[in-house]
């Protein structure tokens, strides 16, 4: 039995059926040489972990509705998909169930890509990537030696979060509470040989290029701001009495030098280094600084602790002999990890001060009065006391003059800091890219000759819970070296994943190409316009990605600036008010429902039940509501091609009320689900109206050729503004409403400006059957409109107060009689 025929919705057999048209059809295959605009949309790209989740339903089914719209409007589409196939998860599950990771990954593309096309997402799956294919890291492993060759990419020594129990280094941001945020261990602090990316280069660059990304979230430029941190200042020269030393130290606030109460030094500065090698108490000490956590965000509530070096320094520019200390909330890698301490109006000094005893004296007095010391803490800028020839300058005038007086003694220079740290790209792991680097014993280090790229990534070994697998695949450790041929060995670290998500959107436009990492391809498409993902990448892969497009465009393989033109960032699906998570038992599987209620109900439900950027809350009920809906539209469109079609309507040439009132009620609908297309995205809201309309469309009664045409244009409408939310049903229903071509080929109807102009009408009202009054109303104004309406006229309250209202009689558009006792 065709589709068509079947009265009853049959999910399973109607997205199949759609989904072969799609894939036959090549619908979702980029084109380079269409004519309509290019539209370029992209949603994050899944980490292969075996399933998919309601997150990526959500995300790409936002994606999809976009993407599908924007065909319709004629626009030039592409939407590519792939997998964030490097990366821990894959080594511990390879551990747990005895397998290779390269295996477990393979096996989870292959079942997440059969869930993305039971969802009947419009990828173009012939530019499908896989990051952990050596076709794809070739290029990441060219683009690396280029940096290698410009003097931004480079190893130092560093000291790092060690997480012992999974053997690698950790982000700030993967600690948490001091202990590794997968494995729960106890991090440790290791110095360790490790390859950075220079992103701090591009620092200003970055800052700056966020007041150009109009269409991004406020919320995530202000978090990339602060991440880059910029700091203007001056760092100033303190003399060590009685040594030839000199601790410089790092402020913004030079107009607060004469308040300065004592420095506070990191415990890896490298004087404190020194003292603690003399010294068991300061080692005793340095060495439980080391275990904190160096998270920024820690430091602010972490409760201060310090010791006092013994040594003296002196002020540069009064002269006054302050106390050196050591202290824990000083970060060794911001500043010059070193600061000068001024209680009097910094919270932290002065909670160190209070603590320690050390004095606490104002130096900046509020311009406005009322807003004086409280309890001796002024944090702002105002206007100096206490500070020599300075006092009476304003902050701003003094911290001119404070470094210039400085400068002249040498004692100070004007300083710009930045909080964004070089990106330590170097993971001590073995699913990952390797990093393209060969050690000789006479050489050095020697960059692979671009012609032995790709380095593979052994797979063919068995895989066991042994950590440095790759020093231990003579294979791959050992190779001659390329500059002198002597024996010689390949690095063994392998890149951050976060390096290959940092360029993927740009390698999807041309994924195949064999001879280049990007080609002109790319400067079609790129940069993407839209990009969507969650929020939690707002900081690190966001600016990574920025950086890497910027180093990209300098090395001469795109032109853009930016890689993503707007952004949206979709909340998470949660259920029972927490976040899905299988340690909590909690987890929906998207599976099942694909298989109970079919695709479309899915995705209906993920659109329909919260606005697409705020939480949304998992209900089985509203799934139920939702595939209820679609049965209904079913229905609703039978119920009106089955009517008896062939039946002669006599044709009545004046247009009724009906008709112009649920064409006012379509194009209303159609210019708010448009502009929450083009603008807003809040399907939800374009969902609520389309569902608003169908209800309206099911009051009206077909009685003529004329309202049959009506009736047609609003099915045809509705199917169309809900196909890019369930494609599959609509791309039936539009044959069965009688078109030829495929719905996904139809163009986005344009609202019909003159349908939505309100009409009014002039009604007479009756009391009793006695005319009381004239009133003009909204020609299609419901009951209780017209109700409220005239009950609140003053001529009609004169005789109806106090009465009882027996019963009211409409005449629409004509006439309202009220009859009283
Ligand atoms: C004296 C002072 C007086 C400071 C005052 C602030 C207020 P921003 O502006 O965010 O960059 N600082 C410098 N290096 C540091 C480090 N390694 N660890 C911890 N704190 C450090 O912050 C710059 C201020 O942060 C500097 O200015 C310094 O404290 C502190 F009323 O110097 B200030
Ligand atoms: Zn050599």
């Amino acid at each position: 039995m065709s589709i068509e025929t079947n009265e009853i919705y049959n999910a399973k057999d109607i997205e199949y059926e759609a989904q072969s048209y799609w894939l036959l059809e090549k619908t979702f295959l980029a084109d380079e040489n269409n004519s309509g605009e290019k539209f370029y949309s992209l949603c994050m790209f899944p980490y292969p972990s075996g399933n998919i989740h309601m997150g990526h339903v959500r995300n790409y089914s936002i994606g999809d509705a976009i993407i599908r719209y924007k065909k319709m409007c004629g626009k030039n589409i592409f939407q590519p998909m792939g997998w964030d196939a490097f990366g821990l998860p894959a080594e511990n599950a390879a551990i747990k169930n005895k397998t290779h990771p390269a295996s477990w990954t393979y096996t989870n593309i292959n079942n997440m890509r059969k869930q993305l096309k039971q969802m009947g997402y419009g990828y173009d799956w012939s530019r499908e990537i896989s990051t952990c294919s050596p076709d794809y890291y070739k290029w990441e492993q060219w683009l690396f030696l280029r940096l290698y060759e410009r003097g931004l990419a480079y190893k130092k020594k560093s000291i790092v979060n060690w997480d012992p129990v999974d053997e690698t280094v950790l982000a700030n941001e993967q600690v948490i509470n001091g202990r590794g945020w997968r494995s729960d261990a106890l991090v440790e602090k290791r110095e360790i040989s490790q390859w950075f990316l220079k992103i701090t280069d591009y620092a200003e660059e970055l800052l700056d290029g966020l007041d150009h990304l109009e269409e991004w979230p406020v919320q995530v430029k202000a978090m990339q701001k602060n991440w880059i941190g910029k700091s203007v200042g001056a760092q100033i020269k303190f003399k060590i009495k009685d040594t030839e030393e000199i601790v410089e130290v790092f402020t913004s606030r030079p107009d607060t030098i004469f308040g300065c109460s004592f420095i506070a030094l990191a415990s890896d500065h490298i004087f404190v280094r020194k003292l603690a090698e003399q010294r068991s108490n300061i080692k005793l000490f340095t060495d439980k600084c080391r275990q904190m956590s160096t998270a920024e965000s820690d430091l602010a509530t972490l409760i201060k602790k310090g010791i006092h070096t013994g040594f003296t320094a002196i002020n540069p520019l009064n002269g006054e002999e302050i106390p050196i200390w050591i202290a824990n909330y000083i970060l060794s890698d911001y500043g010059t990890g070193a600061i000068m301490g001024v209680p009097a109006h910094d919270e932290r000094d002065h909670e160190f001060a209070s603590l320690y005893n050390l004095p606490i004296k104002q130096v900046i007095k509020s311009i406005d009065e009322q807003n004086t010391n409280i309890e001796n803490l002024f944090i702002g800028k105002g206007v100096l006391i206490n500070s020599g020839q300075f006092n009476g300058l304003s902050s701003e005038e003094a911290i001119n003059k404070i470094i210039q007086q400085l400068n002249k003694k040498g004692a100070a220079t004007l300083e710009t800091k930045y909080r964004l740290r070089d990106w330590g790209v170097s993971r001590q792991r073995y699913w990952g890219a390797p990093i393209p680097i060969i050690y000789c014993a006479d050489c050095g280090t020697v960059p692979v000759p671009e012609d032995d790229l790709p380095v593979v990534l052994p797979e063919q070994f068995e895989f066991t819970d042994k950590s440095n697998v790759l020093k231990n695949i003579p294979e791959f450790y050992h190779v001659n070296c390329p500059s002198c041929g002597k024996n010689a060995v390949r690095e063994t670290d392998t890149f951050d994943t976060f390096v290959e998500s940092s360029w993927y959107y740009a390698r999807f436009t041309c994924a195949d190409q064999q001879n280049m990492m990007l080609d002109k391809r790319t400067n079609y498409w790129a940069p993407v316009d839209l990009y969507i993902g969650g929020i939690e990448h707002a900081i690190l892969h966001l600016l990574y990605a920025r950086f890497i497009h910027k180093v990209m465009r300098d090395e001469g393989l795109l032109t853009s600036n930016e890689p993503f033109t707007r952004l949206f960032t979709q909340g998470m699906v949660l259920k029972d008010g927490t976040k899905m998570s299988k340690s909590k038992g909690n987890v929906v599987n998207p599976q099942d429902y694909i298989d109970k209620y079919g695709a479309d109900t899915l995705r209906l439900f993920i659109m329909f039940s919260a606005p697409p950027d705020q939480r949304l809350e998992w209900s089985d009920a509203g799934v139920d509501g939702s595939y209820k809906f679609i049965n209904k539209l079913w229905n609703t469109v039978h119920r009106y091609t089955n009517s008896n079609l062939t039946k002669q309507f006599h044709s009545n040439k004046a247009i009724t009320i009906e008709q112009t009132s649920l064409r006012r009620k379509l194009h209303e609908t159609l210019e708010k689900v448009t502009d929450v297309m083009e603008t807003r995205l809040s399907f939800n809201t374009a969902i609520a109206a389309v569902m608003e309309l169908m209800n309206t469309y099911n009051k009206f009664v077909i009685n003529s050729q004329e309202d049959k045409t009506v009736a047609q244009e609003v099915l045809d409408c509705i199917v169309i503004m809900l196909s890019p939310i369930i494609p599959h049903v609509t791309h039936v229903l539009w044959r069965i409403l009688g078109h030829d071509n495929a719905l996904i080929t139809e163009k986005w109807p344009k609202v019909d400006e003159l349908a939505i102009i309100q009409d009014t009408v002039t009604i007479a009202v009756q009391i009793n059957g006695k005319l009381r009054a004239q009133h003009l109303i909204c020609i299609d104004a419901s009951e209780q409109m017209v109700k409220d309406e005239l009950f609140s006229l003053r001529e009609v309250q004169k005789y109806i107060t106090g009465k009882n209202i027996n019963r009211i009689i409409i005449v629409p558009n004509k006439l309202v009689n009220i009859v009283t006792n």
